[in-house]
């Protein structure tokens, strides 16, 4: 950690508000009369815990019982498909977590056993054995039994800043399972307790026997009446979440192993340098501007109400030679995908000092309407932003946006500080980041140029409808459906074939742009892509406004070939850099056309795979060598097939494109659409998370 006395600061608050008008109000006044004035530079998160070394059976607070959970278990896991289920993985794993953020454990592990169990354990001080004040149980029963209960309920019970999705932890994995069992190891002693259906403890903790270990063992097995979607768990799923908690958690060793195959799978997910090494993670395809990544951390006070708060904040970033920007954050381990207030402070704080430095070193010209925007200064970064909070306030519809509106001045003050100091001291650096914010700069000015020139050319505003496209007649957005199809032959098949009323159809000519290549302002010189974001009519980048889309499905109809193939990848690609909204809410389909026809008796068969071909086959007892029909393409469908086999809602199947993490989804399109020419070679059919089979 470098020493903060030498650098000559200004004064970040006062800077804030003169640049970033719009956020300044009497709300903010009143907070940032509580932030501490002091900004503690912390060697090592381990540093701020400790806090509370009193910390015993009676911090556990009663609150209610585990009938509720199981009543209503979205409302504690979200939701009972196979999200939830895996999260009595992530509720678990969390409190392993904060005792290794406590200080007294580094190795977590998870192993998925054959039957699809689960077991956590680490190598902490066990959970209390001692009986609890208010319930006369032990601390684990109490931990299993009582909602709400664990130590990060108990004011003043130290640093704890457990994620899960609403903080609800051990009872709710108790309330979904259908057994569980914990064995804690402490004080030389063994202990274990074993809950059935749904919670029910069966006898007392007992101590079983005498150990020189330490440590909380815990095995689950997820209820099937609660999970009726599916109670199989996806190694991919929990390797991913659990590498993210390693890079979040610096210095926690996380093993991971799965038992239910034979040899099984071992992970292991160790990061010393944290967040940093997952800036090298997430660039690990593209180009860096130079090799070193930056970091900064700190701590401030915040005075919520009279009760003292401490909030840690660390960053790392890198700018990359791309113009894609990735920026990642997170609250208590948990990603927050809408961003929020430490995003808020992040950027405040990076468009700041890049101008101020900019202009210190003429960059820029000495004139007030000389300034770099938050988009030029973020364009081929790569940042995580990953604070932990006492008392997160969610907000949104997926409760991913942070509310707190202290964090975005403690994020802007200890960023912004440690950010103008780097820069300082590292010149060269800080050019080569002048260089490559310049040049968005300049092409954002550029593009702003030439737009203004075609409008006054043309006479015209762009946002008429395009030409190509066959709009549909209703105007209720609900019920129309826009189909974007690969070649003009097909494209006209679609016309036909369609239903006026809700179907609208788009033909594409050829490829389309490949945006993650391409710098901002040259993406929207691309016809298609014009053509798209008019159709649509709902903008696009950070003024995208969903509520104005005019369709709620957006269906990509390609070929079912290796052109089609690029062409939707480049069509997802878009729409996820673009237009993120449609993905989130579900508004992005991928159209099933048919693969084969098979003509029997006057009546046409079609099979979407080879495994239903040869049903079809079975089923009419056909001689080996009957003739069947294999579409290479759209375009040989006439209208009527198009609109049997892949447009007509009453009979279709369509694919539902959805993002579960959105760090390994970004991952997925910058390794394809990249820099990188390797990585392109994997098709985003082998990546079927990010793809769920919809019937409609
Ligand atoms: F809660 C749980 F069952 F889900 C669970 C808790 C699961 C796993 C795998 C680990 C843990 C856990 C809890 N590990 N370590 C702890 N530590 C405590 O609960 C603990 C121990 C000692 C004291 C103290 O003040 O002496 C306080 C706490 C909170």
């Amino acid at each position: 950690m470098e020493e903060k006395e030498n650098v000559q600061l200004e004064n970040p608050a006062e800077n804030i508000i003169v640049s970033e008008n719009e956020g300044f109000d009497k709300q903010e006044e009143v907070i940032d009369s509580k932030i501490s004035e002091e900004i503690i530079h912390v060697e090592n998160e381990k540093d701020l815990e400790k806090a509370d070394e009193h910390y015993s059976g009676e911090n556990i607070q009663v609150l209610e019982g585990l009938e509720a959970v199981r009543k209503r278990p979205g409302m504690y896991i979200g939701s009972t498909s196979s999200t939830g289920l895996h999260h009595l993985i992530w509720e678990i794993v969390d409190n392993a977590i904060d005792e290794a953020l406590a200080g007294y454990c580094d190795t977590i592990t998870v192993t998925i056993n054959e039957g699809d169990t689960i077991t956590v354990t680490d190598n902490g001080r066990g959970i209390p054995v001692d009986s609890v004040g208010k319930t006369g149980l032990s601390g684990v029963e109490t931990v299993y039994t009582i909602l709400h209960a664990g130590g990060k309920f108990g004011q003043g019970g130290g640093y704890k800043v457990s994620g899960g999705l609403h903080g609800v932890g051990a009872s709710v994995v108790n309330a979904l399972s259908s057994w569980v069992e914990v064995t804690v190891n402490k004080d030389g002693g063994k202990y274990f307790l074993r809950f059935e259906n749904g919670g029910h403890p069966v006898g007392h903790l007992e101590r079983i026997g005498d150990t020189d270990e330490h440590g909380t063992i815990v095995t689950f097995k997820p209820d099937p009446t609660i999970f009726k979607e599916t109670t199989v768990f996806n190694y991919e799923i929990i390797k991913n979440r659990l590498r993210q908690m390693a890079f979040l958690n610096k210095g926690v060793t996380i093993l991971l192993k799965d038992a239910r195959c034979e040899p099984s799978l071992n992970e292991r997910f160790h990061f010393d340098g944290g967040i940093k090494e997952y800036v090298n993670y997430v660039n690990r395809n593209a180009n860096p501007l130079f090799p070193e990544v930056f970091y900064c951390e700190g701590a401030q006070k915040f005075n919520d109400n009279g009760v003292e708060e401490l909030i840690y904040v660390e960053i790392a970033l890198q700018y990359t030679t791309g113009f894609t920007k990735n920026i990642y954050s997170f609250c208590n381990n948990v990603s927050t995908g809408n961003g929020g207030m430490h995003e808020d402070g992040f950027n405040i704080a990076l468009t700041r000092v890049l101008n101020n430095y900019a202009r210190e070193a003429k960059v820029l010209k000495d004139n007030d309407k000389d300034r770099f925007s938050s988009e030029d200064c973020s364009e081929g970064l790569t940042a995580i932003i990953s604070i932990k909070h006492p008392n997160p306030q969610y907000e949104g519809q997926t409760k991913g946006k942070l509310g707190n509106l202290e964090v975005k001045k403690i994020v802007s003050n200890i960023f912004g500080e440690q950010l103008q100091r780097y820069l300082l001291e590292n010149k060269q650096k800080a050019s080569a980041i002048m260089g490559k914010v310049r040049l968005s700069y300049d092409g954002r000015l550029a593009a702003r140029a030439a737009k203004e020139n075609t409008r006054r050319k043309n006479g015209l505003e762009i946002t008429t409808l395009p030409g190509k496209l066959a709009d549909c007649s209703s105007n209720n957005p609900e019920e129309c459906e826009l189909f974007i199809v690969e070649g003009n032959s097909a494209g006209g098949s679609a016309k036909m074939g369609r239903d006026p009323k809700t179907q609208a159809i788009m033909p594409l000519r050829g490829k389309i742009l490949n945006v993650q290549k391409a710098q901002a302002h040259r993406i929207f010189d691309n016809a298609e892509i014009g053509n798209m974001i008019n159709a649509i009519g709902a903008g696009f980048g950070e003024e995208f406004d969903i509520s104005k889309a005019r369709y709620h499905k957006i269906v990509i109809m390609t070929d079912a070939d290796v052109d089609g193939s690029h062409i939707r990848i480049l069509l997802l690609t878009f729409f996820h850099r673009f237009m993120k909204p449609l993905i989130d809410h579900g508004y992005i389909y991928i159209a099933q056309p048919p693969l084969y026809k098979v003509e029997y008796k006057g009546k046409a068969y079609y099979a979407y795979s080879d495994e239903q071909l040869g049903v079809i086959r079975k089923t009419l007892d056909l001689k080996p060598g009957y003739p069947y029909q294999r579409y290479k393409g759209l375009g040989e469908m006439d209208p009527q097939q198009l609109e049997e086999t892949t447009m007509d809602p009453k009979v279709r199947k369509m694919l539902r494109v959805t993002v579960d993490d959105a760090v390994a989804a970004d991952q997925v399109f910058n390794d394809l659409m990249g820099e990188d020419v390797e990585p392109r070679s994997i098709f985003i059919e082998e990546n079927a998370r990010f793809v769920k089979n919809l019937d409609i």
